[in-house]
């Protein structure tokens, strides 16, 4: 079954997003998200220039094959440009092969391991009522599991809360990039924010009690040892997991953090192979896995890492914002459905827009989401309605502390 073209399609209905689609010479197409949130242009030259015209007359059902040609043959290996594009053709590419079985692509993957995959939403305000009130509108909605992002006082503007209630009072989660040709700026002070959260915590346990699964992401902002003191901070708090608690790249830092504290650690949604984990993993100083399916070299290299996570009793929480794309979502949600060691998916839920242009079969219901049953991922992309709106400029923010300096965002 070979490939007779492949195309990149750059939308932004609500926001960006790069999308792969490959078509074979017996007319199946399947698709791919390479979205790089901030970076979106990035990843499309790099398919549309160095993948697609090396695509062109090879066997798509040769998954393995052609993520080894890429990821070899390209000398230059890792980094997230490089693994956003090619999870897209590895994704692109199950798809097509799960069509040509007539089988959703979770059955190609070994069959569901459970009957609904458990989400978590983004609960945030700018103070305790406020974030109480997200938290009882995510409970309405169904979702079994919330995320508490907070402002923090004497900080003017913190990452995951959003500045003023959406339209109508109903959601307050939060998109961070803003469409602008300049990247926001943001405050941050971690002695007010080590001081401030587990109030929050607090606030939040007394109100809904000892059952509901909270998270939190301490999004690359820690030094190990602030991070050591938050997670022992929140251990009262009986947290699901603290996220991305400092800047990974320096796995051994983690070693000092799981020494002061039980509470569980995610982290790797920045990561984009199996070795940013390979201390991490094998030292079980994490718990939960967080990288995208988008991010990491597609289905075939997350399961791969999942499975070596597994063997160290580690459980995934593959990232689900809104800039991965539905394609990237439905990709996450087979996978979820069929490994063992299933911990939780993010899921923030995409606007209108973005389901004009991209047409789902996924569902979430009661806290529960499903890939359904149709044959492939059950996305389509509609190229009319993703033509009527091209990319648009925009950027994640950015942070300085009180005296100027860049700090992680
Ligand atoms: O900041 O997806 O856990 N989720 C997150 C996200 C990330 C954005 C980056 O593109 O931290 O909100
Ligand atoms: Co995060």
């Amino acid at each position: 079954m070979k490939i007779k073209s492949a195309e990149v399609i750059v939308s932004s209905p609500d926001r960006n997003f790069v999308t792969l689609q490959i078509t074979t010479e017996d007319g199946l197409t399947g698709l791919g998200d390479a979205t790089l949130n901030g970076r979106e242009l990035a990843a499309a030259a790099y398919l549309e220039h160095h993948v697609v015209p090396l695509l062109i007359g090879r066997d798509a059902h040769r998954i393995e094959d052609t993520w080894q040609f890429l990821y070899r043959g390209a000398y230059w290996r890792r980094g997230p440009v490089t693994m956003a594009a090619i999870a897209a053709v590895d994704v692109a590419l199950w798809d097509i092969k799960a069509k040509a079985a007539g089988m959703p692509l979770y059955q190609l993957l070994g069959g569901a391991s459970r009957d609904g995959i458990r989400a978590y939403g983004h609960a945030s305000g700018r103070d305790i009522p406020e974030i109480l009130d997200s938290v009882r509108e995510h409970l309405e909605l169904g979702y079994k599991a919330i995320r508490i992002q907070t402002a923090v006082p004497g900080i003017d503007a913190v990452y995951g809360v959003a500045a003023q209630p959406s339209a109508g009072g109903t959601r307050y989660d939060y998109e961070p990039a803003q469409r602008a040709a300049l990247p926001a700026e943001e405050d941050w002070d971690t002695r007010a924010y080590l001081r401030h959260i587990p109030t929050v915590f607090e606030a939040v346990r007394n109100e809904f009690g000892p059952e509901l699964p909270l998270l939190h992401d301490g999004h690359h902002r820690m030094t190990p040892i602030e991070a050591a003191r938050l997670g022992k901070s929140l251990e009262p708090y009986d947290l699901f997991w603290l996220e991305d608690c400092t800047p990974a790249e320096n796995q051994d830092a983690l070693r000092l953090v799981r020494q002061h504290t039980t509470t569980p650690l995610a982290i790797g949604e920045v990561f984009n192979t199996v070795f940013d984990y390979q201390t991490l993993i094998r030292e079980q100083l994490i718990d939960y896995v967080r990288s995208a399916v988008t991010h990491t070299g597609g289905i075939s290299a997350m399961k791969k890492i999942l499975d070596y996570a597994a063997q160290y009793q580690i459980k995934s929480g593959i990232h689900g914002p809104t800039d991965i794309s539905p394609v990237g979502m439905a990709a996450a949600l087979h996978l979820d459905l069929a490994i063992h060691n299933f911990g939780i998916q993010e899921y923030m839920r995409h606007g209108d827009l973005t389901n004009e242009v991209f047409q789902q079969s996924f569902s979430f219901k009661d806290g529960y989401l499903h890939p359904g049953e149709q044959p492939g991922l059950g996305v389509e992309l509609d190229l009319d309605a993703a033509a009527a709106h091209p990319y648009t400029p925009a950027y994640l923010p950015f942070n300085r502390l009180k005296d100027g300096t860049i700090h992680d965002w």
